[in-house]
């Protein structure tokens, strides 16, 4: 029997979307082969080893849902899981489902063309391969391709310097060391903190002051673990059928309607549990600009209240965008790593960094010795780890033609002219917005069950219509705009790339509702798609 292509699937990625499509593929019968750049399984967590990497959703919730047997056998030791305890589970995950046997590691795809005369996609690899698979699925994260800014004279620098993305897997030793770390953002503010501890010196270079909530991170309860296994059924669901992927629902109530005594007293409750909450206290703080700085000046009062130096105090504190619409950060002590004595801040907007020196830093206002740089200067997020994929679907079109103004994606799932490619969390879906586990299992399932369908029917083909397409990307943008997100210079936005298409990228339509329209699509036949 002579086979149409070498697999019936090929997957990008072995993160978490990647590993759990492998299994839901082979569980299906198909042939599959995954591609990951790294030696390892887990993805962002195989990355992100910085000091103090660690998630802000908690354990209980940021974990696979799909067997019970593994949620109920996995021990997670913390509230919110660190970096090493969830490659852990991620190692833990492959080994118990065998997954490493199909996995090529250290392989990056740089190529894929969609074959129209075979039906089959044609993949390249920097290692040589060349294969062919009816189905690809792309599983790459969408925050992996790690942005270093084009600053004059980053070569010249004499000392190591490292991405927080990119981070040496043996670890870094800053005892007695300069640092300069630049960047303010969700990873720079969990690592100052832990750096500072061991650095003679830091010196943190800022851009926009972000808002931070603390985590009051804590050994986890074996009482709640107990509690939530037995209630994980419910939970799950209640979690998939949600706005944001989370156990604990929002409130729906508005900031405004509130008086200052409830209002206050709800995120003083908020703030003192930890964690992403406090967004959560109303349902109007990302939508209403008068609500959302109420919220916003309550955050700004515990920066003054922790920065001893009412100067630096000021410069920490965010004015330029509403609270929410850059991705809120959670940390263990930064506020407060700005009343040590050997840490520096330095406003890069009022002392502009002109070019990195073989000794350090040096902005406008002069040198900043360093003996070594941290850049935590973020991502090209969501389309950046597709586009960095030579892809090109039917009659040559390039993906990156297709996006060159915004990405364009059905459902968030597939994009018109690549027939049969499935984006697992890309841009027009809830991704970046939600519990990443809650959307990765929705995206891998969905994906599963069509590539099932399409098997069983006979069908070949799948693609997506351009008019459904039109009309979901119009849907995606009008839903942000009731809200404020649009507002801010964020990621989210495209924004901290230059010359990127400023377009808010994921779906803020809510997961639950999402999957609600998704789960329908599927069981009227797919229509929006094109099957042949
Ligand atoms: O990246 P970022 P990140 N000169 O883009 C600054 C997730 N995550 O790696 O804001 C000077 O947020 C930039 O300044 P500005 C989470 O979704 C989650 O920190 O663009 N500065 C900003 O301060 C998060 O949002 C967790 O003005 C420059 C910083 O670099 C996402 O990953 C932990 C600059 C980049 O911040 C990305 O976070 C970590 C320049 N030329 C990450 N260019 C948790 O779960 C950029 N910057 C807790």
């Amino acid at each position: 029997m002579t086979r149409a292509a070498d697999h019936d699937a090929v997957v990008i990625g072995a993160g978490f979307a990647g590993m759990y499509m492998l299994h839901r593929l082979r569980g299906l019968g198909l042939s599959v082969r995954v591609f990951e750049t790294g030696d390892g399984v887990g993805g962002t967590w195989y990355w992100n080893r910085y000091p103090g990497a660690r998630c802000d959703v908690e354990s209980m919730e940021y974990s696979y849902s799909f067997d019970d047997d593994l949620q109920q056998e996995w021990e997670w030791t913390e509230r919110y899981p660190s970096q090493p305890e969830i490659l852990r589970y991620a190692d833990h995950v492959a080994d118990r489902f065998d997954l490493r046997r199909d996995i090529r590691f250290e392989t990056r795809v740089t190529r894929a063309a969609y074959d129209e005369s075979a039906n089959v996609w044609r993949v390249e690899t920097d290692r040589g391969d060349r294969v062919s698979a009816t189905y690809l699925i792309t599983a790459v994260g969408c925050l992996s391709a790690a942005r270093v800014p084009a600053f004059p004279g980053r070569g010249t620098f004499l000392g190591p310097s490292h991405h927080t993305g990119r981070w040496p897997h043996e670890g870094v030793d800053f005892i007695g060391k300069r640092v300069a770390v630049i960047g303010t953002g969700s990873s720079g503010i969990q690592a100052i903190p832990v750096i500072a501890e061991q650095a003679a010196h830091v010196t943190v270079f800022q851009r926009t002051p972000n808002y931070s909530l603390p985590a009051h991170n804590r050994p986890m309860e074996p009482e709640y673990a107990r509690w939530v296994k037995a209630n994980y059924a419910r939970i799950r669901d209640a979690m998939r059928n949600s706005a944001n992927g989370l156990m604990t629902a929002g409130n729906d109530g508005s900031v405004l309607a509130a008086g200052e005594v409830e209002r206050l007293a709800e995120f003083e409750a908020r703030w003192a549990r930890g964690g992403v909450g406090l967004l959560g206290a109303y349902g109007d703080i990302v939508v209403s600009p008068e609500a959302n700085e109420l919220t916003a000046e309550f955050v700004r009062a515990k920066i003054r209240g922790i920065v001893e130096n009412p100067e630096v105090a000021e410069r920490l504190t965010p004015r330029d965008h509403p609270i929410g619409t850059k991705r809120i950060c959670v940390d263990t002590g930064y506020y407060a790593t700005f009343n040590l004595p050997h840490v520096t801040l330095v406003d890069v907007r009022r002392d502009p960094i002109q070019e990195i020196v073989p000794t350090g830093v040096r902005t406008a206002g002069g040198e900043h010795p360093a003996d070594m740089i941290v850049y935590a200067t973020g991502y090209d997020a969501l389309t950046g780890p597709l586009l960095a994929i030579d892809l090109t679907g039917k009659g040559g079109l390039s993906l990156r033609h297709k996006w060159a103004a915004g990405p364009r994606a059905y459902l968030g799932v597939m994009t018109a002219g690549f027939p049969n490619l499935f984006t697992i969390t890309g841009p027009g879906s809830p991704s970046v917005l939600s519990n990443m586990m809650v959307s990765i299992e929705q995206h891998v399932d969905w994906i599963a069950g069509c590539v099932a369908r399409l098997r069983a029917d006979g069908i070949a083909v799948i693609d997506a219509d351009p008019v459904a397409e039109d009309a979901w990307v119009a849907h995606v943008n009008e839903v942000a705009g009731y809200t404020l997100y649009p507002r801010a210079d964020s990621w989210y936005m495209g924004a901290n790339i230059p010359g990127k298409p400023r377009v808010f990228m994921p779906y803020i339509g809510g997961v639950g509702a999402y999957r609600e329209k998704c789960d329908q699509v599927a069981a009227d036949g797919y229509p929006g798609f094109v099957l042949s």
